[in-house]
């Protein structure tokens, strides 16, 4: 695509009816009514690509990868490590031995605690993390302090859901050896200002990993823009499969580290005098991969890349903003935070109905969305509820379907006895 081209492209509307025809599932109805899918927080839908690129693998070339010199074993090399080559180009890493495939977000977590910050810390250092965070940016946190005597500490957030850079700052103490956050709140929408947090973290010395599970889907991330040293993300967030995901990592820190898991493919040599490891990304990729979940991968990154994720971004922003709007203006309802940013999503009580009725009843009318705690407990706390309901959106999602889901929570109150 020529530069004028792709200006034109990013003036271009993002048409989600013309994207709707790429997802298969999104055809289909539920209770005898078109599926309204709200649950793309938890995981998204595949388009045509992916479902393609993963069986494509399968029927044509699939071997195990980095072992034959059989051309199937050659070919499913090429393309498992072209997904990588995909998912460098959608980080703007610089470099591809810096994107480690893993299992997804949580992996990558765990990771990094066991093998970059475990060896650094001593009984007292501090992990910082922030109030918003899922359970996979808390336990592994919380194993970590377990095993080596360090202490969680956490960045309070205002009733708006939101913490600024100087929250973070009165945080890090001399003793702080790492901070792990959140870009994007899987249940507030939040986007955090992760850019000014690293360099502030920086400033202090204290190394940062961000969690983007929920930022990849909605908007563009450059990890050198950002400058995180590490940066962890969910394939089957972002239209890809599940079971696979990426941890983008700073090559001197990946080169520094010890491996996660021993096994096949991350070793240079084994004798049982010693075992030398392989450089990363291979060190920290034990036994066969997900094969063709990573080409998968790479398809569905190809995929946002190509309709563009500033388009996305600015798609998903109206439609959110309106969500925003629609949802708290129905009787008895109650959002939860208003941050100023606001991606992907929109969480909720309502007066009368707990969101497991709300999720039930919208259910009935072909709506899916989320009612629970999301993996995350101590926000639920924070906010004194045990649950909130939440719809979540994605690129194929509609104004309509967001007047849908306005209707859906009506006729709940109609239920309660609400005559809203
Ligand atoms: N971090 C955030 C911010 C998330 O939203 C999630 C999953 C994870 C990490 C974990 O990702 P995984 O792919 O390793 O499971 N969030 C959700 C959710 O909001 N509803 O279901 C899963």
């Amino acid at each position: 695509m020529s530069a004028v081209e792709q200006s034109v492209a990013v003036a271009t509307r993002l048409d989600p009816h013309a994207l709707r025809r790429d997802f298969p599932i999104l055809a289909r109805e539920v209770h005898g009514r078109p599926l309204v899918y709200l649950d793309n927080a938890a995981s998204t839908q595949k388009p045509q690509a992916v479902i393609d690129a993963e069986l494509n693998c399968y029927r044509r070339y699939y071997a195990n990868v980095h072992r034959g010199v059989h051309t199937l074993s050659q070919e499913s090399t090429a393309a498992f490590e072209g997904a990588r080559g995909r998912v460098r180009r959608f980080l703007n890493a610089p470099s591809e031995q810096e994107i480690v495939f893993v299992r997804g977000t949580t992996e990558a977590i765990n990771l990094v605690a066991h093998s970059f910050v475990a060896p650094r810390v001593k009984p007292g250092d501090e992990i910082v993390v922030t109030h918003m965070e899922h359970h996979s940016n808390i336990v592994p946190w919380q194993l970590l302090c377990e095993r080596t005597g360090a202490v969680l500490r956490v960045v309070p957030i205002t009733d708006a859901g939101e913490f600024t850079v100087a929250d973070v700052e009165a945080a890090l103490t001399p003793r702080t050896r790492f901070l792990s956050l959140v870009h994007v709140s899987n249940v507030l929408g939040t986007v955090n200002p992760v850019r000014e947090i690293v360099a502030a973290a920086k400033a202090h010395g204290v190394p940062v990993l961000v969690d983007g599970a929920q930022a990849t889907p909605h908007m563009p991330v450059d990890v050198q823009a950002l400058d995180a040293d590490f940066y962890a993300f969910s394939g089957h967030k972002v239209y890809g499969p599940t079971g696979i995901g990426a941890l983008y990592g700073r090559y001197d820190l990946l080169a520094e580290m010890t491996p996660y898991q021993g096994g096949g493919d991350m070793i240079r040599s084994v004798s049982f005098a010693g075992t030398e490891y392989a450089d990363p990304p291979a060190r920290f990729e034990a036994g066969t991969p997900h094969i063709a979940g990573a080409i998968g991968f790479g398809a569905a990154v190809d995929y946002l890349m190509e309709v563009g994720l500033e388009r996305i971004a600015a798609h998903e922003a109206e439609l959110v903003a309106h969500a925003a709007e629609a949802v708290a203006a129905v009787p008895g309802v109650r959002l939860i935070g208003a941050p100023r940013q606001r991606a992907g999503a929109v969480s909720f009580v309502m007066k009368e109905a707990h969101p497991h009725d709300i999720a039930t009843i919208l259910d009935q009318q072909g709506i899916a969305i989320r009612a629970g705690h999301h993996c995350t407990e101590p926000l639920m706390e924070r906010y004194g509820v045990p649950a909130t309901a939440r719809a979540s959106f994605g690129l194929y999602n509609t104004r309509e379907e967001v007047d849908a889901l306005v209707e859906g929570l009506h006729k709940v109150n109609r239920l309660f006895g609400l005559g809203t």
